[in-house]
């Protein structure tokens, strides 16, 4: 039996925050281990760095506009096949295809457009590790404290 033990990024964005108990029940439900925590806001030049792959599409303005519109929770979660498991339990981009084609996932529960689809998750174990040393870098003043939830700011 091949064991996969990955990381990923799972972010909850503004619009999920109102949810985001259930979101957290959901991770640990569905098997994952939440290794880092942290709640902020990002900044315009931010959600340009976190997204650039992005930055030429018609939806771009949108994104940055809910991106920046209020609190975010990052998480590092761990678990079998992180990267992938996590997107599945997220479910497709779009909420409403969500509700038809998963209903049981996060986005099809707690979405409400393309936009706003109240979750981010990695698309690659390339992508999780920029988007994780995004939200939590290695080199960080203060990152000696390595126990769980190190990185929270509250
Ligand atoms: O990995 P996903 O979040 O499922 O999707 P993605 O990486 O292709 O896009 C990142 C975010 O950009 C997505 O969560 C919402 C937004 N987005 C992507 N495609 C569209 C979109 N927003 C709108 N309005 N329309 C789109 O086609």
């Amino acid at each position: 039996l091949s064991s996969k033990k990955e990381r990923t990024l799972a972010l909850i964005k503004p619009d999920g925050i109102a949810k985001m108990g259930q979101i957290i029940d959901t991770i640990n439900t569905k098997g994952f281990l939440i290794t880092k925590l942290k709640k902020c806001q990002l900044s315009r030049n931010e959600v340009f760095e976190f997204y650039a792959e992005h930055q030429s599409k018609p939806f771009f303005n949108n994104l940055i506009d809910l991106m920046t519109s209020g609190p975010i929770i990052a998480m590092e979660i761990m678990g079998e096949d992180a990267v992938n498991r996590w997107r599945q339990v997220l479910g497709p981009t779009d909420s409403a295809v969500a509700r038809s084609d998963a209903p049981g996932s996060i986005r099809a529960q707690y979405g409400t457009d393309t936009t706003r689809n109240a979750c981010h998750g990695s698309d690659s174990p390339r992508a999780a590790a920029r988007e994780l040393e995004f939200f939590f870098p290695a080199n960080a003043p203060g990152r000696q404290n390595t126990a769980t939830f190190s990185d929270c700011t509250c």
